[in-house]
């Protein structure tokens, strides 16, 4: 698996695009030739044009980005991170070359992608850092970009709601601005969401519900939202925003309130864990399975048209029934075992969310294929099966 410490050749470390990325200075140059240089901040241009060292191969490339026999080529933004994972693996096996986008961090988090080792090509690039992400899309020069990565957790968007508008919401613009200077034919998926609805209006929510956020999470998915529809319409880029109702998985991460219960059902049935405590048992979400999902934002950029499509199961659930399912899969009563916190309720809730997908249905033709009681055993399974092998390599540790 490629490491922070030992990055593999296609890593990129941004540090300088003149310096270090001078193939994409000139991809950069090269651009004041055509229709697009009006577009191209000068002060980036004149920079650009005294920092050139490309080699022949290089040059030969971007002279032909997209040749007809290569396969299409998609970036990932937040490939590390669940729907990341999922949507690689999709897109490999549709035989697309895969490229993520990955941020610097002091410890390593791709664990989640480990399994594809030596499939993808991994990019260092933030979404804080504008140039970064030029430089990223002018390098890879992708038909298709997926925009996942975002700071995703609810309940830390009130404790940082600055950041999370700078990744969440801002991040969106400043990809699509990299799209707008490198080349407005790649195809771009904004990963809006649910909580947009909110307190929610209507029920079920379809693409024409109004929004009305709740956290500054939802508000910075509703900016990520607009600015989307608004490069579809000022620039005619082809932009989709994938309205995706919560999805889950064995690789969801473990704050998320599935995870935290299958995680804490797989502990407590092995003796590890007495307890597990929870917020408001009586929220309500329309949850389905996150390898379903990513094949809905793959179909949204194969269509005729761009435009923006609600993807849910139609169904929902309380965490109450959630917390009963997974402890009643492995034989246990969950009222012996959940506690509930105050600590845990949010300043602002949302209730209920149930998603109509129609839209999906009629024009993608996508259609949800696990159900919630599946995506619930699928996850005790997988946690089970996890925590019992963490528990045998200790064991097997503590006796040598
Ligand atoms: P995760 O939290 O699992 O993954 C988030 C990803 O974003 C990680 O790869 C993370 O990288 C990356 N990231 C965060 N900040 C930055 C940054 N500044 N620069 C570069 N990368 C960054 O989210 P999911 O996979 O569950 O969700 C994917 C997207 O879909 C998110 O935008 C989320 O808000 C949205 N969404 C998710 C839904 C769901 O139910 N899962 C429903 C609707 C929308 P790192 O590993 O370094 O932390
Ligand atoms: P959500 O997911 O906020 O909907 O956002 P989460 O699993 O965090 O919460 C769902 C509901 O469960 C209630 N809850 C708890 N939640 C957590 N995390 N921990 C608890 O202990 C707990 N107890 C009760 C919450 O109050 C809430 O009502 C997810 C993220 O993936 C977003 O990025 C995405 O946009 C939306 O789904 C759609």
């Amino acid at each position: 698996m490629p490491t922070r410490r030992d990055p593999p050749a296609s890593l990129n470390p941004h540090v300088s695009l003149l310096t270090r990325n001078p193939c994409s200075a000139t991809h950069l140059l090269a651009l004041t030739q055509s229709p697009a240089a009006a577009r191209i901040p000068q002060s980036l241009l004149s920079i650009s044009s005294r920092n050139i060292h490309l080699s022949p191969k290089k040059a030969a490339n971007q002279q032909n980005p997209t040749p007809q026999s290569s396969p299409r080529r998609a970036l990932i933004t937040g490939i590390t991170g669940q729907d990341g994972a999922y949507l690689a693996e999709f897109l490999l096996g549709r035989g697309y070359e895969v490229h993520g986008m990955v941020r610097r961090a002091s410890t390593e988090s791709f664990e989640r992608i480990e399994h594809l080792h030596g499939r993808l090509q991994l990019h260092q690039a933030d979404l804080l850092d504008q140039l970064s992400i030029i430089t990223l899309i002018s390098d890879v020069r992708p038909h298709e970009v997926y925009n996942l990565a975002a700071q995703s957790f609810v309940p830390t968007s009130w404790t940082q709601p600055l950041l999370t508008g700078e990744f969440t919401g801002l991040g969106v613009t400043r990809v699509l601005e990299a799209i707008r200077l490198v080349d407005l034919k790649i195809r771009f998926y904004q990963a809006s969401s649910s909580e947009m609805f909110g307190a929610v209006v209507e029920e079920p929510q379809t693409e024409q519900t109004p929004f009305y956020p709740r956290s500054p999470y939802g508000v910075a998915k509703v900016y990520g939202h607009w600015i989307t529809v608004n490069y579809r319409e000022s620039y005619d880029i082809f932009a989709c925003s994938g309205l995706l109702f919560n999805h889950e998985s064995p690789r969801r991460g473990k704050e998320f309130v599935t995870r935290k219960v299958t995680d804490a059902v797989a502990r407590i049935k092995l003796g590890m864990q007495d307890a597990l405590t929870l917020g408001n048992l009586d929220a309500a979400r329309d949850w389905g399975f996150a390898g379903d999902y990513v094949r809905a934002m793959w179909l949204m950029l194969q269509q005729e048209k761009p435009a923006d499509y609600v993807v849910a199961t139609g169904e929902k659930h309380t965490v109450r029934e959630l917390v009963e399912l997974a402890f009643s899969h492995v034989g246990l009563d969950w009222r012996q075992y959940v506690r509930t916190d105050p600590k845990l309720l949010r300043p602002a809730e949302v209730n209920k969310l149930r998603g109509d997908a129609a839209k999906a249905h009629a024009e993608l033709g996508w259609r949800p294929e696990v159900d919630f009681p599946t995506l619930v055993r699928m996850m005790v399974d997988a946690d089970l099966e996890r925590v019992e092998r963490e528990l045998n390599e200790t064991n097997r540790t503590t006796k040598q």
